[in-house]
């Protein structure tokens, strides 16, 4: 199967999708889109995603857009190794815990929403600890459900789609300095999960675009 991913080295939708990718064996070619330059809004972005937003992930002929449905579609598609648990309660906290990422954190602090505060003038600081507030409140909730669930990963002992979102979302934490130490299993089961041979080829640093 021909993957192309549209994907930007920081930004967490499409990192998430490079780790699902990667913890399939499935080999993908990359075009970076230029976050801060404005790529994304471009008229040849927008062809291939009308919501001008990355990730997305061409194959055979289809585009697909949402890193959440993406990582979805890679488990229909491709179940093994299997991301999300067998037994339906099971599966379902792990989807809790991508919701907790993908719905309540993110979505508040995008790179649009940090501009639309920017152009109220609301100030670097204030805009910052906005984006603290969300990730911690986010974390509060994942931290008890990662104490009870995880063993070395997110939810368990191997990787699921929970580590797919968690590891991004932790290192966007630390991009905004987010204090972690509230968060002892959240951040250990991040740190674990990182060392992982295919979540780490999918850091920021070890893309084609980084700049670092
Ligand atoms: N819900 C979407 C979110 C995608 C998204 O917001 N991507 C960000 C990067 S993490 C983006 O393209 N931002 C560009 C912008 O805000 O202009 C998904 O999960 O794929």
């Amino acid at each position: 199967m021909d993957l192309l991913l549209h994907s930007a080295w920081r930004a967490s939708a499409p990192y998430r999708v490079r780790i699902g990718l990667n913890l399939k064996g499935l080999a993908y070619d990359y075009a970076p889109v230029d976050l801060v330059a404005g790529q994304q809004q471009g008229e040849a972005y927008g062809a291939v995603n009308a919501q001008h937003l990355v990730p997305a992930l061409e194959a055979d002929g289809h585009v697909l857009t949402q890193s959440l449905s993406i990582l979805e579609w890679l488990e229909e598609t491709h179940p093994e190794p299997p991301l999300l648990p067998r037994v339906p309660f099971d599966r379902q906290v792990v989807r809790a815990m991508c919701g907790i990422v993908a719905c309540d954190i993110h979505p508040v602090n995008n790179l649009r929403i940090l501009k639309a505060l920017a152009k109220l003038d609301v100030g670097q600081p204030a805009i910052d600890d906005w984006v603290r507030r969300w990730i911690g409140d986010g974390f509060a909730a994942l931290e008890p459900m990662i104490a009870k669930h995880g063993d070395g990963f997110a939810y368990g002992a191997a990787p699921t789609m929970a580590d797919c979102l968690l590891v991004p979302q932790v290192y966007n934490a630390r991009r905004f300095k987010v204090d972690l130490s509230p968060f002892p299993a959240l951040a250990g089961a991040a740190d674990h999960a990182a060392e992982h041979p295919a979540i780490a080829a999918a850091h920021p640093n070890n893309q084609p675009d980084a700049q670092v």
